[in-house]
């Protein structure tokens, strides 16, 4: 059945066509990296989810009841009274955007040398992480790594995997446990409620505390609600309280979920965390009451987060990201399935299965996408994965991902039929394209501003 959007267009943003000439200069300038194009030099930019969302007319409206004040603001109690309601946390710390909340979380609950497992590592999570002295420990489910493994929640924790750390490492020397939902590196990929209430009853047992990673936990709900027995008619928001409840606190990303283009939060119910949280929260980023964000910022979320539990809104969500998916399913495109929440995943190792994957394949294919159509994506491969900073070696993961990204409220299906024909136009033609070499690499998050040549 077609799930028409269920919102009309107020106002518009012109975008510019390119020409296949402008493009190649573009991909040179930027070092055949995404990250590097201009936004002007891009037609369809599925760079990204995050912070690219459409705001309604009323978060533009809340815009306008932001209070500056540098403290205490109104603004802040609005936010904080969304995140009592929406999430069921009692405490809030606002950050500038979901690294802010990482790094203060990392910093007060790790110390040097003690392990943080979580379900797939992701980029800024891991590098704080490590920064506070920690060391990231997978424990995702095995399937979570092969993207043809057909299994509902491929984000759940593997519990053995748990109890095998906790046994080998003892208790006392894991941080904390860090859930993501969804699992932004798997491909977008769910946890069940049943495998997170077990995780937090695994964890309280041996008295470790469960964060989550809760930046796109509205659409792990709505994934509960179609695929987990007994949901199918419990409201999304009454899900996403349930799963909330199975976990002490969480760090977010408001520029995802929440429907806003900034923004970010802390939030737990222990005060002795919240005590440390608003002791370093003034440091690194600002006033407890406002963490790096202005008043309109604050109003602007607090209204995305009554907005993204509307059922009709996140059914629509999940549903545009599965008609991009099907329409390459159909057409033979080797993607991650089942299809995820905020993107589709091509998957560059099938795609590309003449590249090895040194010749880093994903960064190629993004680069060629943008080339042939002016559609940007993003490497989530051997780029993105870094090295061991143990070791220094390259990590290289299963995965090996081009990511198309589908932003809120913004694109119609009639774009995401020009990035379809681009996609599988280059499938047709995939043995042309060659491999890249990294000519310039940073030392951490390289994926952002590493600079390639192709071969
Ligand atoms: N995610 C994304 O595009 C933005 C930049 S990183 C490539 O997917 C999770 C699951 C995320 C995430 C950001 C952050 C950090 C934490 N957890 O970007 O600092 O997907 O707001 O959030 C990006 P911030």
């Amino acid at each position: 059945m077609t799930v028409a959007e269920p919102y009309r267009i107020k106002s518009v943003e012109p975008l510019r066509m390119s020409t296949r000439a402008e493009r190649e200069a573009a991909i040179d300038r930027a070092g055949w990296n995404t990250f590097l194009l201009d936004s002007d030099d891009v037609y369809i930019d599925l760079l990204t989810d995050s912070g690219t969302n459409a705001m309604s007319d009323r978060q533009w409206s809340a815009l306008m009841l932001g209070d500056e004040a540098y403290a205490g603001a109104r603004s802040f109690y609005r936010m904080r009274d969304a995140v009592r309601e929406t999430y069921g946390f009692e405490h809030m710390v606002p950050t500038h955007q979901g690294r802010g909340a990482e790094h203060l979380i990392s910093k007060i609950l790790i110390k040097e040398g003690q392990y943080v497992p979580g379900n797939m590592y992701f980029t800024t999570t891991r590098v704080h992480q490590e920064l506070a002295g920690g060391t990231f420990v997978d424990i995702i489910i095995d399937e979570a790594h092969d993207s043809r493994a057909q299994h509902p929640f491929k984000g759940n924790v593997d519990l053995g995997k748990l109890e095998a750390l906790i046994g080998q490492v003892g208790a006392a020397n894991i941080a904390y446990v860090n859930i993501a939902t969804t699992v932004n590196m798997a491909g977008g990929q769910p946890v069940s409620m049943a495998n997170l209430r077990a995780t937090s009853e695994l964890c309280h047992r041996n008295g470790i505390l469960l964060w989550c990673d809760a930046t796109r936990a509205v659409e792990n709900a709505y994934f509960i609600r179609q695929r987990e027995e007994g949901y199918a008619d419990t409201p999304v928001r009454a899900i996403l309280r349930e799963m909330m409840s199975h976990v002490d606190g969480v760090t977010m990303s408001a520029k995802k979920d929440a429907l806003v283009n900034i923004g970010g939060f802390l939030a737990m119910r222990d005060e002795s965390i919240l005590q440390r949280a608003r002791e370093l929260v003034v440091v690194y980023e600002g006033m407890p009451t406002y963490g790096g964000l202005a008043g309109r910022d604050m109003d602007a979320i607090a209204q995305g987060l009554r907005e993204m539990v509307d059922d009709d809104y996140i059914a629509h969500r999940i549903y545009q990201v599965r008609y991009l998916g099907e329409r390459l399913l159909d057409a033979g495109v080797p993607i991650v399935e089942p299809i995820g929440g905020h993107a589709v995943f091509l998957d560059a190792r099938r795609f590309l299965a003449h590249l090895d994957q040194e010749l880093f394949p994903a960064q190629a294919l993004a680069g060629h996408l943008y080339v042939d159509s002016g559609v940007r994506s993003m490497e989530r491969g051997i780029v993105s994965a870094g090295r061991d900073p143990h070791t220094g070696a390259n990590r290289k993961p299963a995965l090996e991902l081009v990511r198309l990204t589908i932003p809120r409220r913004v694109y119609t299906d009639r774009h995401l039929d020009v990035v379809a024909e681009s996609v599988i136009g280059l499938h047709q033609h995939r043995e042309d394209i060659r491999g890249l070499r990294m000519v310039y690499e940073p030392p951490t998050l390289r994926f952002f501003t590493a600079r390639f040549e192709p071969l």
